[in-house]
């Protein structure tokens, strides 16, 4: 069978049955989804707290150092591992192409995770979890988190930031 063109004036014709069915079907769907957003903003687990502060990367690298000075327990591949007091205020800094401290958490305390970037557009992706994160230079990104479950979690740069952005791998650790 070969393709032949409709007759006439075919944009007159009715349309199908199935067709306003599946049409309706995607259009109810994507409103669902619409309304959504918000409501899952609003009422789902581990959401961004939406807390955002303007600082000039020098002064985020100048914050980052002074934490990993005050509460540095060793170093993991030339990287200051750092093990902050609960309730505190984290930070991590991305930069090309690594993410500073690797930190040291306990599960089922609460944190403020200060996210920032010292030069370019980064992205914090914390594998296995299904966290994204931008990370924008000139902004503070404070996350409250809590974490739920021990184990080393990966912190993967998600935007592409240079010849380098494929190593660029962090660490979290969560410690019962
Ligand atoms: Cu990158």
């Amino acid at each position: 069978m070969s393709v032949t063109p409709p007759e006439g004036v075919w944009w007159n014709q009715k349309v199908p049955k199935e067709e306003k069915l599946w049409v309706t079907i995607a259009l109810v769907w994507a409103i669902v989804m619409f309304v959504m957003m918000p409501l899952w903003h609003i009422y789902g687990k581990q959401n961004p707290s939406t807390e955002t502060y303007k600082v000039a990367p020098e002064e985020f690298v100048r914050l980052t150092q002074e934490f990993i000075e005050k509460y540095k327990v060793g170093e993991e591949n030339g990287v200051p591992v750092v093990e902050p007091p609960p309730g505190g205020d984290v930070y991590l800094l991305g930069k090309q192409f690594s993410w500073e401290p690797v930190i040291k958490l306990k599960k089922g305390e609460t944190y403020r995770l200060h996210i920032s970037s010292a030069d370019v557009l980064h992205g914090f992706s914390v594998y296995p979890m299904n966290i994204n994160f931008m990370v924008i230079p000139g902004y503070d990104y404070v996350l409250t988190v809590t974490p739920t479950q021990a184990g080393v979690y990966s912190v993967v740069c998600n935007e592409y930031c240079g010849p380098g952005h494929q190593v660029m791998v962090g660490k979290i650790i969560v410690v019962e």
